[in-house]
């Protein structure tokens, strides 16, 4: 049975010391190894950006593609293949910025794969710009005398666009990250998890004390229920949208691939897809 070792490789990430993307890297690890995962059954498909890099740092299958284009691939291969992991991964500006109109489709449509945002409220791979997560007065390179925008709060979005499993996680904590991509991958439809990743080069206002200072932990709040819509955006409400932890399951979503007619258990990938010849000039004659 595969180890956290056997999903690590000889790839050096280049990301800063300190820099909270090392910890989802390895909190995925973890999380594969301990629900039994082999390399060979998983896929990273990732965007653009610092956080896009994740896709090279795991010995999986993988994929680094195009900024704002992680979730169309992810939802691509599942498709193909039904029988692989298939996690997405990319930055806030990546998947709420340039990516949204993608994430608000993969949330309604429900395909069974688990993004993971690195959530760092700035632009890291292009040096400290604004983010669509940034602050309203957030001072960054782009915005020297604060943001005039107000910051789309990620977790808000998915509920309102009626999304089935929604979770927010932290670097700085490692055991409830794991627990959370574990639950998002064993959950039968499009689960989000947030995670709050500093980015220690760029962003001096959301630091790991800021975090910890400004983030509510539903794990310690007593009798919260995940799956209470209503009472679950009243918390994103409360809380500007910094509360960590499951946030809201429903399991009574049906996956978008349980719903196609004729769509086969054997992925499509085992599938002999070669023509017999005859048959093929046959097509060729019926269309010429
Ligand atoms: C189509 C396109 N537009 C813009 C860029 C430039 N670009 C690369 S990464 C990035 C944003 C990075 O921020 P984020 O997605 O939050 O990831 P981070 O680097 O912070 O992890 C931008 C704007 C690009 N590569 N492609
Ligand atoms: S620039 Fe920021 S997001 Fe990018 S690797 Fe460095 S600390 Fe991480």
């Amino acid at each position: 049975m595969a180890t956290v070792k056997d999903f690590r490789n000889d790839i050096r990430p280049n990301w800063c010391p300190g820099c909270g993307d090392f910890s989802v890297q390895a909190s995925i690890q973890r999380a594969l190894a301990s629900m039994g995962k082999e390399p060979h059954e998983v896929a990273i498909i990732s965007g653009i950006g610092c956080s896009g890099r994740i896709s090279g740092y795991v010995n999986s299958y993988g994929f680094h593609g195009v900024h704002g284009r992680a979730l169309p691939t992810a939802q691509g291969v599942k498709l193909a293949n039904r029988d692989l992991t298939v996690i997405a991964a990319g930055g806030d500006g990546d998947g709420f910025g340039i990516g949204l109109n993608h994430f608000m489709h993969a949330v309604r449509r429900n395909i069974d794969i688990t993004y993971i945002t690195m959530d760092n409220q700035i632009y890291g791979l292009t040096k400290g710009q604004h983010s669509p997560t940034s602050a309203h007065g957030f001072k960054a390179k782009t915005t020297p005398a604060g943001n005039i925008e107000n910051a789309l709060v990620p977790t808000q979005i998915a509920l309102a666009a009626g999304i089935g499993f929604l979770a927010q996680g932290f670097s700085s904590d490692v055991n409830q990250l794991v627990s959370l991509i574990e639950q998002g991958i064993n959950y039968k439809g499009f689960a989000l998890i947030n995670v709050f990743s500093p980015c220690v080069t760029y962003n001096k206002i959301n630091t790991y004390d800021f975090f910890r200072e400004n983030v509510k932990n539903l794990d310690k709040v007593e009798g919260y229920d995940p799956t209470d819509r209503a009472n679950a955006m009243k918390t994103i409400i409360e809380t500007n949208g910094f509360c960590t932890g499951l946030i809201y399951r429903d399991d009574s979503r049906v996956p978008y691939q349980n719903q196609i007619p004729g769509y086969r258990e054997e992925p499509i990938v085992k599938l002999d897809l070669n023509l017999d010849e005859s048959v093929f000039e046959a097509a060729l004659k019926e269309f010429a």
